[in-house]
């Protein structure tokens, strides 16, 4: 037996037996009862993906990427400082004129490329996120990988058609965009970005989180096999000072970014006074409300998908349940049966519904957020499920008796924790949705079509879902009120962001 294939068989039992044995640069095995095996490979190092190939950093430094279900390293990633930034914008720099000057039709057929062969190595990239971040394959298999592949191909489709999109006015591209995005869709924020930048003629340096930096380099080998020019997209991967250093460079035209308020407000500050165009896609604290006219069983199903669905590390979370007074009982009782349901553990086995919380930052944030929540004074309910010995791990979680003031009730937790408070009125239900900084989604359950729209029109929310939650399509257009941000990415609203507008009349 080669020592490859030792490797990948350990890797492979190590991940049916739930312990993830793993060494730098292994060799990983993904087996499907129905869909055979895959075999894919971790290096043991990678670089920075600069004007169309990877480039050792001038920096000369790396950092380890951790696999959270195991605490341990995956591989070694390149980090890249002031001067790495400056080469990867001038790269891009340079790529712009060439890439602007393709015809839309030209352009499109890049980004269908791309989007074809993400189909292609779906259950690789389905793995190897897996493996970064944590979360559950049967969520990066069935939401993560086909929607960043849906991105593509419907970025794809505007690409031929961005005067139709803005009638009477002269779409021409933005320029160089600098784009920061966090760690809990990795693969799916960079397409989130990088599809309507190239629709729109741009080129793009993009930085990934730290924290999980693999598929966006894996996108990068998908850009070359697309045969996508030099420099048209560039990966930069590092810390913050990365970022810091990408969204302060005097040559971009455009800065988007995902990730917290408190990052959004310094990029804020940092792009004011350049003539730099700026949109931000920032924190949440979304409203679930629940009418007692609603499908209960189904409502509740809807509420688990809204605060569980990837460990709770989304920004559209439903993390504040409203139920009306006269069912919280019977909902919360409901509630607490289906928590126990839950299956936490080894997110490579396709029957998890829960994975690992994605970093020990992240779990100490949560539980002291948690640990403030019992001091406050609310009721504390929690999965009495097992859970791993290794690498990081929360338990599903549910308070009651919260009022409106507790931090679980302001603060965003990005974690698997439901804070359920109640209402009575509708009235009251708006104005306790509405009572916080952020205004990203909301979630409303009921019978009546006629509240849902009274509702809709009065909730301060980008998103408002009718009976479900954290659906997302590439057509239909995602974005925050207040502190959540500007700026919409998904469907015409998001293509706009990424095309500045000429009026003109020619001779004749
Ligand atoms: P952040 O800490 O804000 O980090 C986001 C990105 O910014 C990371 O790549 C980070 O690098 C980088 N960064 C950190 N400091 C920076 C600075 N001063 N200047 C420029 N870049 C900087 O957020 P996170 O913890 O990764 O992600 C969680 C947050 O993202 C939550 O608040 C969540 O709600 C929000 N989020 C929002 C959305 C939408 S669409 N609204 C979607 C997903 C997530 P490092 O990671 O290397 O530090």
């Amino acid at each position: 037996m080669s020592k490859e294939t030792e490797k990948s068989n350990d890797a492979a039992a190590a991940s049916a037996t739930g312990s993830h044995a793993l060494q730098f640069g292994t060799a990983w095995q993904y087996e499907s009862a129905t869909e055979g095996t895959d075999h894919f490979e971790i290096a043991e190092r990678y670089d920075l993906f600069v004007d169309g190939e990877f480039v050792a950093p001038q920096s000369g430094e790396y950092f380890a990427t951790i696999n959270p279900a195991t605490g341990e390293p995956l591989c070694e990633v390149a980090s890249a400082n002031a001067a790495d930034v400056d080469r990867a914008v001038a790269a891009a720099k340079a790529a712009l004129p060439g890439w602007k000057r393709k015809s839309g039709d030209e352009r499109a057929r890049y980004l269908f490329r791309i989007a074809r062969i993400l189909q292609e190595r779906a259950r690789e990239f389905a793995c190897l996120e897996t493996l970064d971040n944590g979360k559950p394959i049967a969520e990066t298999r069935d939401v993560d990988v086909p929607l960043a592949a849906q991105h593509f191909f419907y970025h794809a489709g505007w690409a031929d058609k961005l005067d139709l999109l803005f009638p009477g006015r002269v779409p021409v591209p933005v320029g160089v965009i600098g784009q920061v995005i966090p760690w809990n869709f990795p693969l799916l924020m960079a397409a989130w970005k990088i599809a309507p930048a190239l629709a729109g003629g741009n080129t793009v340096v993009l930085k990934p989180a730290e924290t999980s930096p693999l598929t966006a380099l894996r996108l990068a080998e998908v850009f070359q096999q697309a045969g996508l020019p030099a420099g048209v997209v560039n990966f930069v991967t590092g810390d913050g000072a990365t970022g810091q250093a990408l969204v302060r460079h005097p040559d971009l035209d455009k800065v988007a970014f995902t990730g917290s308020t408190e990052v959004g407000k310094d990029i804020q500050q940092a792009v004011a006074g350049r003539g730099v165009d700026l949109t931000l896609e920032l924190g949440g604290k979304a409203a679930h409300i629940v009418f007692e006219d609603a499908a209960i069983d189904q409502a509740v199903e809807g509420v688990v998908r809204g605060i569980f669905f990837n460990q709770g590390h989304v920004c559209c979370a439903g993390s504040r349940l409203l139920v009306q007074e006269s069912v919280h009982d019977l909902f919360v009782r409901k509630l607490a049966r289906r928590m126990e349901r839950i299956r936490v553990g080894n997110p490579l086995d396709k029957n998890t519904d829960m994975g690992a919380i994605h970093s020990a930052a992240q779990l100490a944030r949560i539980e002291e957020l948690v640990a403030a929540g019992v001091d406050e004074g609310a009721t504390l309910h929690q999965s009495s499920c097992e859970l791993p010995g290794q690498g990081f791990w929360f338990a599903p979680t549910m308070f009651t008796n919260v009022a409106l003031s507790h931090r679980i009730a302001r603060e965003e937790i990005f974690g698997p924790v439901l804070s359920v408070l109640t209402f009575r009125t509708p009235e009251e239900a708006v104005e306790k949705a509405n009572n916080t900084s952020y205004g990203l989604s909301a979630g409303i359950w009921t019978d009546k079509g006629a509240r849902i729209l009274w509702l809709a029109d009065r909730l301060r929310a980008g998103v408002v879902w009718n009976n479900t939650f954290n659906r997302f399509d590439a057509a239909s257009p995602f974005g925050g009120f207040k502190e959540s941000g500007f700026g919409r990415e998904g469907g015409r609203a998001g293509m706009r962001a990424y095309v500045r507008l000429q009026d003109g009349l020619s001779a004749g």
